[in-house]
């Protein structure tokens, strides 16, 4: 069923390719080019990874794993089941993430609304692509990658952490941790301020804007206003996804030794050195 308003947003154009030919919907989806590609993708890439579930030896969910090539493959191909697979995959991966954002840069473009949410999805798909490209190109082998399974991706994260002795020192970990920490906060205050005004016992009128800014003021003396806390919660969440990157691209590329040892610039200061 199509909701009232549905019909009237429904207009023709805003596509990046393929012009009029994927310009329709299926049901509630819109389709275009990219709803194709992303289509596309998704079904390869789950097969291919049902596929290597089927040659690891197991069907336990938490124990199934795709591993990346052995390091001695270096930049190269590698045979289908010593990481080949691995590797069509995340061409697939990548394909079916950015298609999709393209698909909402398509949808957006339909509505005449800003690029904001294909954006923040690009910052995913960033930290994504620096965990299986950036990072293993700039390090020599595909093997740096991280192996698609639900325990083995947690051993990779945990081996890697400690290959630096202490991951907590890293600088850029503790500005993304804290901003993955500040996001949750951000959004359990917007979420408890706007429930606690919209939502009101039975009986009670619904509250205004003008209740949630003072509700604010009164307890901090400041507020950052309704349209505010969504910037600010947009800019947290990105950050932490930005410094998600950052903090792995530099482990290894830029960094080799244990991250405690980056901070004797610190204790190597002038002033008390
Ligand atoms: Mg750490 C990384 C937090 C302890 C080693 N660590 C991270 C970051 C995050 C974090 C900042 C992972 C998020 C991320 O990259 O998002 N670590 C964190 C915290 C602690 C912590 C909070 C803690 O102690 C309380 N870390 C430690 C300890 C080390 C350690 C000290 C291990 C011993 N940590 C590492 C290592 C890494 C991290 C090594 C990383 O590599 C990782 C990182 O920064 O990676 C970049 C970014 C988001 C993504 C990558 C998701 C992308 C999503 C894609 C684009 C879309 C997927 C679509 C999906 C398939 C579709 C599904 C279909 C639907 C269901 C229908
Ligand atoms: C806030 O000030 C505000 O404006 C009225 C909101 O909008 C509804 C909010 O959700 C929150 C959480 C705040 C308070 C946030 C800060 C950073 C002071």
């Amino acid at each position: 069923a199509m909701l009232n308003f549905e019909r009237k947003y429904r207009v023709r154009g805003g596509t990046l390719l393929g012009g009029d030919l994927f310009d329709f919907w299926v049901g509630p989806f819109y389709v275009g080019f990219f709803g194709v590609t992303t289509t596309f993708f998704s079904l390869v890439g789950t097969l291919l990874i049902v596929w290597g579930a089927s040659q690891g030896g197991t069907w336990n969910l938490w124990q199934i794993s795709i591993a990346p090539p052995d390091l001695k493959y270096g930049l190269g191909l590698a045979p289908l089941n010593q990481g080949g697979l691995w590797q069509l995959i995340t061409v697939c991966a990548i394909g079916a993430f950015v298609s999709w954002a393209l698909r909402e840069v398509e949808i957006c473009r339909k509505l005449g609304m800003g690029y904001h949410v294909p954006f923040a999805f690009a910052v995913a798909i960033f930290a994504y692509v620096t965990l299986v490209v950036i990072r293993p190109v700039l390090m020599g082998a595909w093997g740096h990658g991280f192996p698609y399974g639900i325990i083995s991706h947690l051993d990779w994260v945990s081996n890697t952490g400690y290959q630096y002795l202490h991951f907590h020192y890293n600088p850029a970990h503790m500005l993304a941790v804290s901003f993955f920490f500040a996001t949750t906060f951000a959004l359990s205050l917007h979420g408890a301020l706007i429930l606690s005004a919209t939502n009101p016992a039975p009986g009670e009128v619904v509250k205004t804007a003008e209740h949630e800014n003072t509700f604010f003021r009164d307890a901090i003396g400041y507020s950052i206003g309704t349209l505010g806390i969504h910037r600010l919660g947009l800019f947290l969440a990105l950050s932490a996804g930005f410094w998600s990157a950052v903090c792995i691209v530099i482990s290894g590329p830029f960094w080799t030794r244990g991250w405690p040892e980056w901070w004797s610039w610190w204790l190597n200061l002038p002033v008390w050195k």
